[in-house]
């Protein structure tokens, strides 16, 4: 009997339960009515009157040991199946949320616009895929002009009219046709070319452009917005260059260089030495452009801009290869202005 005892003890301590099936098994198995506790109060009638007193203290200490342990597992198991309500801090922090950041080409652009925009330039948009007249014979282009060549142009198979945009210009052409003079807008956007990819170039990537036509639109308006853009966009110390350049939708036109924001123009191996870098192509509108937009080309002039925005952040930021912009690698594209 003494030995029954001892070898119910220690199952009753070394007992384990997980879930409240468990305990009720262990309930069942030594506390209630049929269980092995009931059995040896049932045997103890029989033992001898000398025995009575060690073995009953002994049956007394493993009651109260098995029903200690009860209780125990009971509440055990309580306060982990009633977590979700019962044993949370709700004055802990929660788990903090991983924000993204801008993309930097979406930074500059956005920047671009906003300097443009406090001196009246409104932002306009239109289709990236495009026919020919938007891009190419309403802006000057003539039939034999490079630009239009497979080589340069992405065209839709079956309808060499329908093409994707080879830059943003085609926005201004829409606008002009059906839109009357002042007009003063941006043309942010997606632009297309049939390039190699490399360092330096890629087969999509974004373009500002901007267009002011009114009355009495000069070239000296023109040199003065550009200033005014180099100095916001990137320091006040800035200066510009204009070098005499050709597109076919202006005329004069001029590509435009900035002090080399690097070495500020003593020369370093961004600018090559020279303490320039060209940012932009410009010049007076073609008075073939207005007439071929409806706008009376006698009354009215205005000038024209477009620049890249990949080549500007690649100036802003440093960045040496302009494949990053498309790579979506998370290591180079966290390194900018977090999202708020
Ligand atoms: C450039 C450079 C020079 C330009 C011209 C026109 C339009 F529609 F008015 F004729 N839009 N954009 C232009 C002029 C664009 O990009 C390098």
């Amino acid at each position: 009997m003494l030995q029954i005892i001892e070898k119910l003890l220690s199952e009753v301590e070394n007992f384990k339960a997980e879930n409240k099936e468990q305990v009720e098994e262990f309930r069942l198995k030594y506390l209630s009515k049929k269980g092995e506790l009931s059995k040896i109060f049932d045997e103890f009638r029989m033992v001898p009157n000398e025995q009575k007193k060690e073995i009953g203290q002994k049956i007394n200490f493993l009651k109260q040991t098995a029903q200690a342990k009860f209780e125990a597992l009971q509440k055990n198991t309580a306060s982990t199946e009633n977590d979700s309500l019962g044993n949370i801090d709700i004055t802990l922090p929660g788990n903090p949320v991983e924000l993204g950041s801008h993309h930097p080409i979406s930074i500059v652009r956005n920047e671009i616009i906003d300097i443009f925009s406090r001196i009246g330039f409104t932002v306009e948009e239109g289709p990236e895929v495009e026919d020919d007249w938007h891009v190419f014979s309403a802006l000057n282009f003539p039939p034999e002009h490079p630009a239009r060549d497979m080589q340069d142009t992405f065209f839709i198979e079956k309808n060499p009219d329908i093409l994707l945009r080879t830059h943003t210009s085609s926005v201004q052409t829409r606008v002009m046709e059906h839109t009357q003079p002042p007009i003063r807008s941006i043309f942010p956007g997606r632009v297309f070319r049939n390039e190699a990819i490399s360092a330096r170039a890629h087969c999509i990537f974004h373009q500002v452009e901007g267009l002011y036509v009114d009355t009495n639109v000069s070239f000296a308006d023109l040199k003065q917005t550009l200033l005014y853009f180099a100095k916001e966009m990137f320091g006040n110390h800035t200066q510009i260059r204009l070098r005499p350049s050709y597109f076919p939708f202006t005329e004069p036109s001029a590509e435009m260089d900035i002090s080399c924001s690097i070495c500020g123009g003593k020369g370093c191996s961004v600018c090559k030495g020279t303490g320039w870098l060209e940012i932009l192509g410009c010049g007076m509108v073609d008075p073939n452009v207005l007439t071929n937009c409806n706008i009376d080309a006698s009354k009215y002039t205005g000038f024209a801009f477009g620049m890249g925005v990949e080549r500007i952040a690649m100036l802003k930021y440093q960045v040496k290869d302009i494949r990053l912009f498309f790579k979506n690698d998370t290591r180079f594209l966290k390194q900018f202005e977090a999202a708020k």
